[in-house]
């Protein structure tokens, strides 16, 4: 079900004469009641009474001057002539590129505060210049210029060289109905739209309609709409401008893209604060980075969680989990963890575990760590009601008043897993702090991440899925008052303030290690407390399909860590889909095999031919091999809010001839990292052959090491930069046996010895693959982060991060490794330094040393030589 325009706000597109119209025959008839109110929602808030009707911000009737921006006072137009209104309207610049837009219907602004932006960032602000005209009032900042036409009200907003970041659309750009609103933002049919967390569909939201409130949405298809996310960022593109806007709002929102108007967008909300902010790249990155800064990064996650994860709904009981792990073992696929679904509960209540499932559970705990496998387990959020049962999370959230209540005071309770449940009132702080200190106990035994699942929150028995809309939360939360909420408001943030609690509960109990926890509702901000996934997904090629844009929308609305579930949840994957499935998922941040009850066995092992297992175990080693290059993208993540799995114009923004996204000519390519391009057929399940597009600056074949030589490489490498699109694809030939993946030339990429799991000790010389740039001049790098793995000490400087180089000259090429940053020692005293793209072997390898001896293979076209690493740096020239 996709999001459904209100008549009230449809009517408000039309025409100023025609909206005249339409007012005058629509009064008598609500006059009558014979129209009823827009929604049964915005009748059920305590304050509409405060809000007019029917509100449009026409005019500009009052302007004042701030430090950082500009306040407005605004009227309607009627009859022709400008009503002084009540309506007012702030724009502050938080940075040069990020502004904030505030407007309330009836003299004030909405309350200043945010789950999702940090409060130094919300508070961060920047002097402005004051441009005022007779037609427009607005300032410029060092990088931007804000415009707002006096009459009719319209703003917009361009960088200082003129381009238009985003503008209103004038005749009513925003609108009030009741407690609902709505924005109206100019849509050029060249502007490209993403983000909006893990909606499903196409990656280019343009001409789709979505709403915003978290739903347990079991067997999702590609056009269900909501799932489990609200995240309201949008990152648009244009001719290879990026900018950013974000809706700062937890009630039921929307946005659609060129549905109401072919050349608009809107967005908007059914109650709550009127708050939004605007991102100026001009770079992709640039916008990614502002909203890092605005609402957190990922957290550098424990390296442990980028290895391959076994999960099913449900592994039980002991003698099965045991007999899954040694089978990962005597099978040699590498693994790190286990995950355990509800059934290691009693009766699925949270924070036990059933005996008898699992007679020696600690036991069993501290056997995976010896090999070397973490245990990650589920903890929903309902509380089993069990009064004078003993439970202690039910008799603790009692005795401190932590559960969610309903209006009349009594506590609200609902049917879950465990039957009838109460839910911790996550929006106070006491009460997360209690709910963080329920995992104890977990923590103390051993296990090493969580699971929170099923917090929309899901209700079982109801229609709505969830709580009443009137169920009652309170908030104690810097920014906010102290007050009381209702479900309505707080519904879409609940379940990441549940994630929260989960984050700096765990962090409380083992201070030095890195918590890992996993949420499936979330909303904007989330990722500061946890990795997630796309839920319920299905067995079939068009879910394998879907992770694609899924993902990669999740990493660009911030959720970098991320997977989806490996061979589908619903239903039962074919071999070789499960085979293609365990393939591409080697390459996303997240990869967590994990089905439902009631479906066959969906280990690699399974369900597939000798040939099926030999291909899923040579994905996840290579996987494994990656993990230095994995865990340096995931660094990179944490510092910057870059995602770890990115869209190909996040990386290329001017690829294209005309600068538009170049993922719209590719259809399922993503990057893993800056240097990795993977390109699965576009429907696996096809015979045909099909293009892959390749950004144009070079590549090579990841898996010969041979360069690829299409026309458009080849005239690139002569000197032409004017590449047309049609010659940047590459045609290739879709098979089982394996997935195309391209390495970016003028990258240097580091490769590690095959290990079991991540705790083992990799043996031999860490290898460093460069593959030189197109021409000489290009630029050519690379990098390595590393740490324990584990703890806080990397912030106290015991990590190691290196620095590669490389350049071509004259007679060859020449690769620099920078001497050791930081303390930590790595597992490796060799550089095994393989160059590609050489079609004849070297004549000379000289290191500051002296000369080194070389191998040649035509085969992958490739010279390499192991050299000492003394930490110091390397410098080594090869001649041919
Ligand atoms: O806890 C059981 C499942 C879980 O395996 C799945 O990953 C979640 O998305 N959970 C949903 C509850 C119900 C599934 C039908």
């Amino acid at each position: 079900m996709r999001f459904a325009l209100r008549n009230g706000f449809r009517s408000r597109l039309q025409s100023r004469r025609t909206a005249q119209i339409a007012a005058t025959v629509l009064a008598p008839l609500l006059a009558l009641g014979v129209v009823g109110p827009l929604t049964h929602r915005a009748a059920a808030q305590s304050h509409e009474s405060a809000h007019p009707r029917h509100l449009s911000l026409d005019a500009v009737t009052a302007a004042h001057t701030l430090p950082n921006g500009l306040e407005i006072q605004a009227g309607s137009i009627q009859s022709g002539s400008i009503q002084s209104g009540s309506a007012v309207m702030q724009v502050t610049a938080l940075r040069d590129d990020l502004l904030r837009v505030r407007i309330g219907a009836t003299g004030t602004l909405p309350e200043d505060a945010s789950w999702a932006v940090l409060p130094a960032s919300r508070t961060a602000s920047v002097n402005v210049k004051a441009e005022n005209t007779d037609k427009t009032v607005g300032f410029s900042t060092a990088k931007l210029r804000v415009s707002i036409q006096r009459n009719p009200l319209a703003m917009t907003v361009t960088d200082l060289a003129g381009n238009v970041i985003t503008e209103d659309i004038p005749d009513h750009p925003i609108e009030f109905h009741g407690n609902e609103f709505r924005i109206h933002k100019r849509s050029p049919e060249d502007e490209h739209y993403f983000g909006l967390g893990d909606k499903p569909g196409p990656l280019d939201r343009r001409n789709e309609a979505f709403t915003n409130w978290n739903t347990d949405a079991f067997g999702w298809q590609e056009s269900t709409d909501p799932i489990y996310k609200t995240i309201p960022f949008v990152l648009t593109f244009r001719k290879g401008i990026a900018a950013g806007v974000f809706l700062d709002n937890t009630w039921r929102s929307s946005f659609e893209f060129n549905k109401e108007l072919r050349d608009g967008y809107s967005f908007g909300s059914e109650g709550g604060p009127l708050d939004y902010y605007i991102l100026y790249g001009p770079a992709p990155k640039d916008v990614i980075q502002e909203w890092a800064w605005m609402t957190g990064a990922t957290p550098l996650p424990p390296l442990w969680t980028l290895g391959y994860q076994q999960s099913r709904y449900s592994y039980y009981p002991e003698s099965e989990v045991r007999r899954i792990a040694s089978r990962l073992r005597s099978e040699h696929i590498p693994a790190d963890v286990i995950w355990l679904d509800i059934d290691y509960q009693l009766k699925n209540r949270p924070f036990t575990v059933d005996p008898e499932r699992f007679p020696h559970f600690d036991q069993m705990i501290q056997d995976l760590k010896a090999e070397h496998l973490h245990t990650v387990v589920i903890t929903d959020l309902h509380i089993a009601k069990l009064p004078n049962a003993g439970y202690k999370p039910y008799d603790s959230g009692i005795a401190g008043d932590h559960f969610v209540k309903n209006p009349d005071g009594s506590i609200f309770s609902g049917v879950v897993w465990p039957g009838p449940a109460v839910f911790p009132d996550f929006t106070q702080k006491s009460s997360r702090d209690w709910w963080g200190t329920l995992y104890a106990d977990f923590v103390h035994r051993g296990v090493a991440g969580f699971w929170n699942d099923m917090n929309e929150p899901s209700v079982f028995e109801v229609v709505s899925k969830t709580m009443p809309d009137d169920t009652q939360h309170r908030i104690e939360e810097p920014g906010f008052q102290t007050r009381t909420a209702s479900h309505l408001e707080i519904h879409n943030v609940f379940g990441m303030e549940n994630s929260r609690g989960t984050f700096e509960g765990v962090l409380k109990l083992a201070p030095d290690r890195r918590p890992f926890v996993m949420t499936r509702a979330s909303y904007a901000g989330g990722q500061r407390y946890a990795a997630t996934w796309t839920g319920d997904n299905s067995s079939t090629w068009n879910h394998l399909r879907q992770t694609t844009p899924q993902l990669i929308n999740l990493g660009l609305s911030g959720f970098g860590l991320a997977g989806a579930d490996v061979g589908g949840f619903a239903g039962s994957p074919q071999p070789e889909l499960l085979t293609k499935w365990l393939e591409i998922a080697a390459f996303h941040p997240i990869d967590r095999d994990h089905t439902s009850m009631g479906t066959f066995p969906q280990e690699p092992w399974e369900n597939g031919t000798t040939e099926d297992l030999n291909l899923r175990r040579k994905f996840i080693e290579t996987r494994y091999r990656l993990m230095t290059y994995l865990y340096t993208t995931a660094e990179e993540m944490s510092r910057t809010g870059i995602p770890m799995m990115r869209s190909l114009f996040l990386e290329f923004p001017n690829a294209s001839k005309d600068r538009h996204p170049i993922d719209l000519n590719t259809n399922n390519e993503f990057l893993m990292g800056p240097d990795l391009l993977v390109a699965p057929s576009p429907y696996e399940d096809m015979l045909d052959n099909y293009d892959a597009v390749l950004p144009p600056v070079g590549w090579y074949d990841f898996w010969t090491g041979k360069r690829i030589a299409n026309k458009g490489q080849e005239s690139m490498r002569l000197g032409n930069d004017n590449i047309p699109d049609k010659e940047l694809q590459i045609n290739l030939h879709p098979s089982v046996d394996t997935v195309p993946v391209f390495a970016r030339g003028g990258s240097i990429l580091p490769i590690q010895p095959l290990v079991q799991s991540t705790e083992e000790k990799p043996a031999g010389p860490l290898t460093l693959r460069v593959y030189p740039p197109l021409r000489a001049g290009n630029p050519c790098e690379g990098s390595l982060y590393l740490d324990d793995g584990i703890s806080y000490a990397y912030q106290k400087g015991d990590y190691l991060r290196l620095k590669f180089t490389c350049e071509l000259t004259p007679t060859g090429i020449t690769v620099k490794v920078s001497p050791r940053e930081g303390s930590f020692t790595p597992w490796w005293t060799q550089f095994s330094v393989e160059i590609y793209g050489a079609t004849k072997p070297a004549a000379s390898v000289t290191t500051a040393s002296g000369p080194v001896t070389a191998t040649y293979s035509s085969e992958h076209q490739r010279v390499a030589a192991i050299v000492p690493d003394d930490g110091k740096g390397l410098n080594l020239t090869v001649t041919y």
